[in-house]
């Protein structure tokens, strides 16, 4: 089973979905819809006590890694995983739910972490366009089809927060888009993972607007929140809830939480998970700490796909 002592390797996160979906053949189904733009398959798990493609229940998404420094990401989904099948706590939620949970939406940029620059933010696609071929990679989370390439983004291969040459212009983007599109009628909450900051951030992010849907994704997450905050460690932030623009003091278009709202999915949020040093040494949270991180994680989304 999934080790949490210590940051994994992709081959450890996809042997352990794999094995997972092996041993609870009713339940879990591995779906691999493309591959990276380096090869690497790009992999998510399904989770329906019943059968997905009935399409009756709602839908949870979550997604991690598209960040590929954020280190904490992905293992806070794969204990969702673990929850979800190996270690039920609460069946009303495997129950009552219909699961997608996507641990590393960025598998070239993960990788790329371990084997060759730590601090690697983006994609790996090198842009055909320019001669930027000494500055691959996207900024994932500046490449949806909201706002595109509007405010807090760069048309500079080299920048971190390269918007790309066009809106779903990376693989990794458009697969999280087309199930954000398939499934967008009985998506309830979408919650995509990064760090870090101690923050549930809701949209817009490009401006700093409310949406209609403002009272619902303020309060929820304050549940979340509180709830995360219940089962916390005393040393660590307090988790902040507000719109991404104003909490975060700065605006950013091109988002996934952004984009999920914007096609109608009433409860979309970034979180941005805890860190323990700033600058880039917030991205090394130790990894004594994934656990405890995966724990008040786990008990955000229980709260979060209650009120769902
Ligand atoms: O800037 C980002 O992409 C996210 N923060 S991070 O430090 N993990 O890079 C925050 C995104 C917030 N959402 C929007 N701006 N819509
Ligand atoms: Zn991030």
């Amino acid at each position: 089973s999934m080790p949490f002592n210590n940051y994994q390797r992709l081959n450890v996160i996809y042997n352990y979905m794999a094995d997972i979906a092996r041993r609870f053949p009713n339940l879990a189904t591995l779906v691999t819809p493309a591959n990276s733009f380096q090869g690497r398959p790009i992999r998510y798990l399904r989770i329906s006590t019943t059968n997905f493609q009935d399409r009756r229940k709602p839908v949870i998404f979550i997604d991690g890694g598209i960040h590929s420094r954020e280190w904490i990401s992905p293992p806070t989904v794969l204990w969702a995983i673990r929850k979800l099948t190996e270690d039920v706590t609460e069946p009303d939620l495997r129950n009552n739910y219909d699961w997608i949970l996507f641990p590393v939406v960025n598998p070239d940029g993960y990788e790329f972490t371990f084997t060759n620059t730590r601090f690697w933010r983006k994609t790996r696609s090198t842009n055909t366009h320019v001669s930027s071929g000494l500055c691959p990679g996207v900024d994932g989370n500046r490449n949806y089809d909201f706002v595109w390439n509007s405010v807090g983004t760069s048309n500079n291969p080299c920048s971190d927060i390269y918007a790309g040459n066009r809106a779903f212009s990376e693989i990794e983007t458009r697969v999280v888009r087309d199930i954000l599109q398939t499934h967008r009628a009985r998506i309830s909450l979408y919650i995509t993972m990064h760090s870090f900051g101690s923050m549930i951030l809701y949209p817009w992010g490009h401006n700093g607007a409310l949406s209609q849907n403002a009272f619902a994704l303020h309060n929820v997450g304050v549940a979340m929140a509180e709830a995360i905050q219940r089962n916390s460690l005393s040393h660590f932030p307090r988790c902040v809830v507000g719109n991404s623009a104003l909490v975060l003091n700065y605006r950013a278009s091109g988002a996934a939480e952004d984009y999920a709202h914007s096609i109608g999915i009433p409860l979309a949020y970034t979180y941005e998970l805890p860190g323990l040093s700033s600058g880039m040494q917030g991205f090394n949270l130790a990894p004594r700490y994934i656990e405890q991180v995966c724990r008040e994680t786990w008990a955000g989304l229980i709260v979060g796909a209650r009120r769902a």
